[in-house]
């Protein structure tokens, strides 16, 4: 094979890799429940939370430090956080505070 030949082969090679994986993580939420309860990412990652279930007032993600939280979120509605420092973050729902989850930047 030609060197020509080659790196023509390797370029397709290139050409059809699948795309780097999206970052960050997505995670559902719904009547008391947080799924994935624990989810990992990358510093500078974000974390999409999708509200699944109706619910009068809407469900509203709280960290547990109360450094931040997400507008009450309709059925369908989504809130994206982004986490710059490595670290752990204990999360619930506020009208459902047993429904707990925890995120996990490196
Ligand atoms: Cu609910």
């Amino acid at each position: 094979m030609s060197a020509r030949a080659i790196a023509f082969a390797a370029a397709a090679l290139l050409w059809v890799a699948p795309p780097a994986r999206a970052a960050g993580a997505t995670v559902t939420v719904g009547h008391n429940r947080i799924e994935p309860a624990k989810v990992s990412i990358h510093k500078g990652e974000s974390v999409t939370f999708h509200n699944v279930d109706e619910m009068p007032g809407g469900h509203t993600i709280v960290a547990d430090d109360g450094s931040w939280k997400s507008p009450p979120l309709k059925k369908d509605e989504s809130f994206t956080r982004k986490f710059d420092k490595p670290g752990t973050t204990t999360i619930h729902i506020e009208q459902h505070p047993t429904a707990k989850g925890e995120i996990d930047v490196q």
